[in-house]
């Protein structure tokens, strides 16, 4: 491959807003007398919103209308969006900044390919809003991951081929969805969960530009 892009997803790579999941999804679980750990928030990572709620009811054998998931889902966003509205910028995930500075002085192009409605709001309070080329989220697409939706409408915001692309993801579903896009994929995070991507590091403080070349010619070709 000839690296050109790279394609970061944002909760669990660029900022830690998983926590944040959590505490709404569990006040909702409490509200709805599911019972719901930081175990089973694993399993909500890159996953929609609402399949994120569907995933909790079945948790707790619970079935709802599509009236009142809708209501269940509003309230849990408002909760989250409590959260996300305090966020400043040193939520930051190490080593983000510095390696998306290097990429562009380099010319490769960034952008952003995150299954989160909330992406503008995270990226103005955090201040990175101007930092990438394109954004592709949860609003710009109608399928989730490992759906590739996500991640071709990022490549093709940036005008290059999917093939020349790699992607930075913390989720099974968002590895699946670029393996699916027909790109490169490095996990972040923990290999027992990430064990498809094509590499996987602990977090973007482990990754620079020389590395990534490295991998492009060792393992990504
Ligand atoms: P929202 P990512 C994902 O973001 C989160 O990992 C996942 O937990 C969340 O349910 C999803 O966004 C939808 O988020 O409710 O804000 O639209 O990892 O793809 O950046
Ligand atoms: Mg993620």
């Amino acid at each position: 491959m000839i690296l050109k892009a790279c394609i970061f997803d944002l909760d669990g790579v660029i900022v830690d807003t998983a926590k944040y999941h959590y505490l709404a999804w569990k006040k909702l679980a409490e509200q709805l007398e599911i019972p719901f750990t930081e175990t089973d928030n694993e399993r909500l990572k890159g996953v929609s919103r609402m399949d994120s709620l569907e995933i909790i009811l079945e948790l707790g054998h619970k079935k709802l209308n599509e009236d009142l998931k809708k209501k269940y889902a509003a309230q849990k966003n408002t909760w989250y969006t409590d959260h996300i509205k305090r966020m400043t910028p040193d939520e930051i995930l190490p080593g983000s900044l510095e390696f998306i500075h290097e990429l562009r002085n380099a010319g490769i192009r960034v952008a952003i390919g995150s299954a989160s409605k909330n992406t503008p709001l995270i990226l103005e309070r955090v201040g990175i809003k101007g930092l990438f080329d394109a954004v592709a989220d949860g609003n710009s697409v109608e399928k989730a991951k490992p759906d590739p939706e996500v991640f071709l409408k990022a490549a093709e915001l940036i005008g290059v081929d999917p093939a020349n692309c790699v992607v930075f993801e913390d989720a099974a579903a968002g590895i699946q969805a670029a393996l699916n896009a027909g790109m490169k994929c490095i996990g972040v995070g923990a290999t027992e969960v990430l064990g498809k991507a094509h590499f996987v590091i602990p977090g973007l403080r482990e990754m620079n530009l020389e590395k990534l070349e490295i991998l492009e010619r060792e393992i990504l070709l």
